[in-house]
């Protein structure tokens, strides 16, 4: 039985992969979590305690990090500041956590020998026009747009600086934008999805032709299973499912499936630095992990969600408030 220390275990990605790895593997999970705002221990409940533990932690705790990177096979971690928004208004969480939290694991994972992968992001390639006919791949040139996409960068190198200078036993994956149950209501889906529940129209920033490119967590959970069971260590691997959409499409689908007018939506103040469009060419972990996504169809995965969301407002309903009132403060 494998031992799987999961660190932001308790948030949207990181919860979604606990549940993968329970239903398809046998070993055993300690969530490290710090549970921040974006936090939940709902999203992690009712788990068997002879497969789960949770701890609640920093993950820039050293001592703690170190007795609990000690204990356990691999470190799979996603623990982040994550919404680029938050982070153009108070950065220095995200210095403190996505670059000193990384650097605290990956001293801890040199130290102990231990097997360690690194969750991050395509927003760490900048963006592309929307008529490039290319796609992100893993020798694009890094040329990340915020603070929250800088500080992911910037994480990325240090566990790739880990693995030439140290033999830090790493691997790394950059993902595209996902979508699924247990997402915080201020990221772009759940947000539509939730306002339109409380009788608010969903708000497009800018024209809405932003392009991002959705895959299903659980798309991503596989992925990431893959990577550390057949990786070759020291590798990228860019993850995607070919779900290119731009906000329109996705804000029209949404008000589709919840029997909304097509037009009963708002432009709103736009995101400074918007990145236009994000595109991910998976064919390296295509070809050489033998990895496909199982969620190609984006709108039945989306109705699954909207069912979630409409399912389960207990999960997300103490967030929403001040989640809205934060934004209509930025006049979005
Ligand atoms: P999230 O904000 O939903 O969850 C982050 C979790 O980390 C929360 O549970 C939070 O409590 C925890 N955390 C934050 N700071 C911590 C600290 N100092 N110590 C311990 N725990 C801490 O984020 P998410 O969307 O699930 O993203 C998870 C990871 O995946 C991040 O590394 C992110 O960069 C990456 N990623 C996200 C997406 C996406 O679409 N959401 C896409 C690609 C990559
Ligand atoms: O109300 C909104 N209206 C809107 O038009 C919100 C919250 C967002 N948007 C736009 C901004 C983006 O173009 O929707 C798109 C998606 O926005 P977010 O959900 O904030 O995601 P994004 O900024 O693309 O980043 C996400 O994907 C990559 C995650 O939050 C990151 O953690 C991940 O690295």
């Amino acid at each position: 039985m494998q031992k799987l220390l999961v660190t932001g275990g308790a948030g949207f990605i990181g919860s979604n992969f606990v549940h993968y790895v329970m239903a398809h593997t046998d070993s055993f999970v300690t969530v490290l979590d710090k549970i921040t705002y974006a936090g939940n221990v709902e999203s992690i409940k009712h788990l068997p305690a002879s497969r789960f533990r949770f701890v609640k932690g920093d993950i820039a705790d050293a001592a703690l990090v170190d007795q609990l990177v000690a204990e356990h096979d691999v470190v799979v971690h996603y623990a982040a500041e994550s919404h680029n928004d938050n982070s153009l208004h108070d950065p220095r969480p995200f210095l403190d956590t996505n670059i000193i939290g990384t650097y605290t694991l990956i001293e801890a994972a040199r130290k102990h020998d231990k097997r360690f992968h690194h969750i991050s992001t395509d927003e760490v390639y900048g963006d592309l026009e929307l008529d490039d006919p290319e796609r992100f791949n893993e020798d694009t040139p890094y040329n990340p747009s915020s603070p929250y996409s800088s500080t992911k960068a910037g994480s990325d190198l240090l566990v790739r600086a880990w693995v030439r200078s140290f033999g830090l036993r790493a691997t790394i994956s950059n993902c595209s934008n996902n979508y699924g149950p247990y997402q915080h209501v201020e990221k772009f889906i759940p947000r539509q999805i939730t306002n339109v529940i409380d009788g608010i129209r969903p708000k497009l920033y800018g024209k809405g032709e932003n392009v991002r490119d959705w895959i299903h967590a659980d798309d991503h959970s596989s992925a990431v299973l893959a990577i550390i069971d057949k990786g070759v260590i020291g590798d990228t691997y860019l993850i995607g499912a070919d779900g290119e959409k731009n906000n329109l499409e996705v804000v029209a689908l949404i008000l589709q499936h919840m029997g909304q007018a097509p037009d009963a939506y708002d432009h709103v103040v736009d995101r400074a630095g918007h990145d236009l469009r994000y595109a991910i060419d998976s064919s390296k972990l295509r070809r050489e992990l033998g990895w496909s996504p199982q969620f190609s169809d984006f709108e039945s995965g989306l109705e699954d969600t909207i069912r979630w969301y409409r399912d389960n407002e207990t999960w997300w309903r103490p967030q929403k408030a001040a989640t809205e009132a934060k934004y209509r403060q930025q006049g979005q």
